[in-house]
């Protein structure tokens, strides 16, 4: 039976991955924050037969003991690290702690690969906020990096540690430059989850307004259950490279809004621009824009072009757009 560590496991992307290798037939491990509440995360969502299965760990990434411990123990195939501080506009709030979780966490991870696992497989889980202001539309794999947040930098320096781990000490190790994917367990300070939850609110009576930054600002927005599939083909590739997943088509905030409301039977009509931007429905003001969800600096123009994926992995992204929308509203709505 083959073994994998995942980080991050009570993440959004760590509850699909986890199903999806208990589904291959894995024994899995997570690394699990301990918190007073022993609260799980997004793994509370699971069936707890299915939790049950996963053997979980109690520790935090930047503890290079632990982490060394862990790995040494478990000696896993395949490590998907997905541990990070992933909110972008949190980062330029609190740079030092993303820097330390998302750079010297995978440090950790790669380290203890070299000297105590040398066969495992590393998956690194990089991100399109690298491209930052790109400087070529659509990006690919050779489309040259300028990170625009801490967020983005931290992640730019996992990306060549792995790189640089697999150069110098031939470890395999992989690159995932993931755009952006969401689901029914993003989570809600994430702009899709956001309006996905106050779309549902609504719809069962609530008489809110709810309140955005950019509504300019667009998006390659996929399902993080495609992504994490082709996570796993990365890692089963005879050589480690770096590949580019992302559905290459963009969305405003404002298309994520309209599409969600019609979800929840509200047509949304706009008034005004820029900050008087509003969104109304049956003359009610519904949505509105606040300066407080404005960041420093956005990424712009951040369009995948997954073909590198397609050709070697026979990766492509399975939900539009609009059936992504859907499912997470839909979700919301049962849950209010
Ligand atoms: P997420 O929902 O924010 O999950 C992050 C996970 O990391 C959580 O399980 C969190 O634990 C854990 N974590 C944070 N700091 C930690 C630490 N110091 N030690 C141990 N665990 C720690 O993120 P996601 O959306 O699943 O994304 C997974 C990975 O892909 C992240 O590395 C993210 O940066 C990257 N990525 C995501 C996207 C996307 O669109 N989703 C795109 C590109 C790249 P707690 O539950 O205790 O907070
Ligand atoms: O913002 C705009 C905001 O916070 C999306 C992470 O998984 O994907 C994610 O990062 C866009 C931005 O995600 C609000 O300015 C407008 O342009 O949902 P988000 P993100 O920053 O794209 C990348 C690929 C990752 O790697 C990250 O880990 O939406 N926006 N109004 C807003 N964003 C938020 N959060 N809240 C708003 O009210």
């Amino acid at each position: 039976m083959k073994k994998a560590l995942v980080t991050g496991i009570t993440g959004q992307d760590g509850y699909f991955m986890a199903q999806f290798l208990l589904d291959k037939g894995y024994d899995v491990t997570g690394i699990v924050r301990r918190n007073r509440d022993m609260r799980l995360g997004t793994l509370e969502m699971l069936p707890r037969e299915t939790v049950q299965r996963i053997k979980l760990e109690h520790g935090d990434v930047t503890d290079a003991q632990f982490i060394n411990n862990v790995i040494k123990a478990t000696e896993p195939d395949e490590i998907y690290h997905l541990a990070a501080q992933s909110f972008v506009g949190y980062s330029f709030h609190n740079p030092q702690a993303t820097l330390e979780t998302n750079i010297i966490g995978t440090l950790n991870i790669v380290n203890a690969v070299k000297e105590v696992s040398p066969k495992s497989r590393f998956y690194f889980a990089g991100t399109s906020e690298l491209y930052g202001t790109a400087e070529k539309v659509p990006q690919d794999e050779s489309t040259p990096f300028h990170p625009r947040s801490p967020y983005a930098i931290s992640k730019l320096a996992g990306y060549w540690l792995t790189k640089n781990y697999r150069e110098a000490y031939g470890i395999f190790g992989a690159n995932g430059i993931l755009f952006n994917h969401e689901s029914e367990v993003r989570g809600p300070e994430f702009v899709t989850r956001k309006i996905s939850l106050a779309a549902a609110r609504m719809h069962n009576g609530s008489r809110e307004v709810l309140e955005l930054g950019n509504m300019n600002a667009r998006k390659d927005w996929g399902y993080a259950k495609d992504y994490v599939e082709g996570m796993w083909l990365m890692m089963q590739q005879k050589e480690p490279d770096d590949f580019v997943l992302g559905t290459g088509v963009l969305h405003t905030v404002r298309d994520f809004v309209e599409g969600a409301f019609e979800v929840a039977g509200m047509n949304i009509e706009w008034k005004g621009n820029d900050m008087n931007e509003k969104g109304f429905y049956n003359g009610r003001e519904v949505v509105s824009v606040s300066s407080k969800f404005f960041r420093p600096l956005e990424a712009d123009n951040m369009l995948a072009d997954y073909s590198k994926a397609k050709r070697l992995l026979g990766w492509k992204p399975k939900t539009t757009f609009e059936e992504l929308v859907k499912l997470m509203v839909e979700s919301d709505i049962k849950k209010a």
